[in-house]
């Protein structure tokens, strides 16, 4: 079962790839249905697998973590941004739940704004520059990319959030797996900006810190969750304190 899978998701991947960079030469220009039909017969064979796994006790949810690094193309005064990345998928198909929590930002008086994405390589040999563009499989203006996970408050120089339905995959051809997430120095202006930059990038400035994703088991999840929920604790504590 696993090398038909495997043999699949080799098939739609490379399918996948001849679809984003067409070339109408090629016979295979305007296999869409193709594909689409190929991604639904992979998540098919998935879902068999994880049900088989959930019916002999094991969890059937996909589980992903990102340490994010500082990037190494930075400026000695530009801050040095770390922490986790984690993220859970319950079953093939289903929209992404992610924790941020990043550290090491300037402790400025007011809430700040920074922009989170997926790029599409995740090759750091020269920092976060070489993660490339947005990760675009369906070739979409920018924020519709799967990994546009938007702007995050920082407080205190800190980022913690939960996010839910997020549109993102950790299987399947258009999986996140192997590519970057990249925390960038400002806003994203999801497209608004006006100019070419805004519908590729949403003009979010310099790339402070990435990671490249990859699969891990359960026990991330579970003690980010715990962590996140103290956190949150403390946080309405001490707002309590204060008021
Ligand atoms: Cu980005
Ligand atoms: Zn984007």
């Amino acid at each position: 079962m696993l090398a038909l899978l495997c043999a699949y998701l080799l098939t739609a991947t490379h399918a996948s790839e001849a679809w984003t960079n067409p070339d109408p030469q090629d016979p295979g220009f305007g296999m869409e249905e193709q594909i689409r039909d190929m991604h639904a017969k992979v998540t098919e064979i998935w879902q068999e697998m994880k049900q088989r796994r959930a019916a002999s006790g094991q969890d059937a949810a996909l589980h992903a973590a990102c340490r994010v690094l500082p990037s190494a193309a930075l400026a000695a005064a530009q801050p040095r941004v770390r922490g986790l990345v984690l993220f859970r998928q319950l079953r093939p198909g289903a929209l992404l739940e992610a924790f941020f929590h990043l550290e090491g930002f300037p402790t400025e008086p007011n809430v700040t704004s920074r922009a989170i994405h997926v790029h599409q390589f995740g090759d750091l040999t020269q920092g976060c520059d070489t993660t490339g563009p947005h990760y675009n499989p369906l070739g979409v203006p920018h924020p519709k990319h799967p990994g546009d996970f938007g702007n995050f408050a920082v407080r205190d120089g800190q980022l913690w959030k939960y996010r839910s339905g997020l549109n993102a995959s950790l299987c399947g051809p258009h999986a996140i797996v192997g590519r970057a997430v990249v925390v960038h120095e400002g806003e994203d202006d999801l497209g608004r900006g006006g100019n070419q930059a805004s519908v590729e990038n949403g003009n979010a400035g310099r790339r402070l810190a990435c990671c490249v994703v990859g699969l891990c088991g359960p026990g991330p999840w579970a003690r980010q969750a715990q962590e996140h929920a103290e956190h949150k604790k403390r946080r309405r504590e001490s707002e309590c304190k204060t008021s």
